[in-house]
C-alpha cells in the first residue's frame, strides 16, 4: 500500500532488520561517523555485529571512498547500546533527501533518543582553522536548499544541538570550543567568495552533511550532539587548494583523540 513507502515505514522496516540481525531489541544512542571519523569508532568498544547497509532496507549504496557503509552495534562499558553508522549518505550523491535522513530515522525507529552527528569541516575563523581540532556544533545554517520534512511540519529549531549534551561533552573534554556549522550541498568545495559569505552570515565551520540529519532527529524528538573535525581552512583562507584525501588523512591522524572524546562523551550523555 501507499503507507508502506513512506520514509517512516521504510525506517521501521530497516529498524526491524537491524534488531533481528544484531540480536538487540532496542538502542539508545546513534553515532554517525563523518569523513575521517571512521578510524575513531573502535574506541567505543567491540562490535556485537556489523551489517553492510546494503543488507538493510532503504539505504543507498555508499558512493565515496572512505565512507564504508556499515552499521555497527556496540554496547559500551557503561552499558549504552549504540548504533554506529560508518558512512552516511550525502545530498550530493543524488539519492534525495529521504536517503540522507534514512539512517537517523532508522535509529529513531530502533529506539534511539540521542543522536551524535560527526563530520569533517572547513574552518572559517582563525581560531577554528587549526587542522585536527574537534568543535562542538552550537547551531547550523542550512544552505543545502533541501529539508527532510514535507507538509506543515513547522517544528521548532531553537535548540537543534542540545545545550545539555554540549555541556556533558565539555565535561569529557573541557578544551572543546563551539561554532556554527554551515551546511551546503556540495560536492564541489566552496569558492573563496562563498567562504567569505559563510563567514559573514555567521558561520564558523562549513561542510556537506549533518544539517538534514539533525532536522530529522529533532522532528523525531531526539536530542542531538554535533561534532565537527576541522580538517582544513576554507578555500582562499590559506594559499593551498583543498584535497579530499587530506580530509581523510586528518581523520586518521586524529583518530586516537577523536575516539577517546566520543567514548567519554557517549558514556556521559
Ligand atoms: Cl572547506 N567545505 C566543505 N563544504 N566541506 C568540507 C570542507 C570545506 N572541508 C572539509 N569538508
Amino acid at each position: 500500500t501507499h503507507d508502506d513507502h513512506t520514509p517512516g515505514a521504510l525506517a521501521e522496516r530497516a529498524a526491524r532488520a537491524l534488531t533481528s540481525q544484531t540480536g538487540l531489541d532496542a538502542f539508545d544512542t546513534a553515532l554517525v561517523m563523518g569523513s575521517g571519523w571512521a578510524p575513531a569508532a573502535d574506541a567505543l568498544g567491540g562490535a556485537l555485529a556489523e551489517i553492510p547497509v546494503g543488507d538493510l532496507p532503504g539505504f543507498a549504496p555508499p558512493a565515496v571512498a572512505g565512507h564504508t557503509g556499515t552499521v555497527r552495534a556496540v554496547v559500551t562499558g557503561s552499558g549504552r547500546k549504540v548504533l554506529v553508522f560508518l558512512g552516511r549518505t550525502h545530498l550530493y550523491e543524488g539519492h534525495g533527501v529521504d536517503s540522507v535522513a534514512h539512517g537517523v530515522r532508522t535509529a529513531l525507529a530502533a529506539g534511539v533518543r540521542t543522536v551524535v552527528l560527526t563530520n569533517a569541516a572547513g574552518g572559517l575563523r582563525p581560531e577554528l582553522q587549526r587542522v585536527g581540532d574537534p568543535v562542538l556544533i552550537s547551531d547550523h545554517i542550512n544552505l543545502t536548499g533541501a529539508n527532510p520534512l514535507t507538509g506543515p511540519a513547522f517544528i521548532d529549531l531553537t535548540e537543534v544541538y542540545s545545550r545539555r549534551l554540549r555541556d556533558l561533552a565539555r565535561e569529557a573534554d573541557p578544551s572543546l570550543t563551539e561554532g556554527v556549522y554551515v551546511g551546503l550541498r556540495g560536492p564541489s568545495y566552496e569558492t573563496p567568495a562563498e567562504i567569505r559569505m559563510c563567514r559573514t552570515i555567521g558561520g564558523d565551520m562549513v561542510g556537506m552533511s549533518t544539517v538534514l540529519e539533525a532536522i530529522a532527529a529533532r522532528e523525531g524528538g531526539a536530542e542531538v550532539l554535533g561534532v565537527s573535525l576541522v580538517t582544513n581552512p576554507g578555500a582562499g583562507l590559506v594559499d593551498e587548494p583543498l584535497d579530499h584525501q587530506e580530509v581523510l588523512a586528518v581523520g586518521r591522524a586524529t583518530a586516537g583523540r577523536m575516539g577517546l572524546l566520543l567514548a567519554k562523551a557517549i558514556d556521559n550523555l
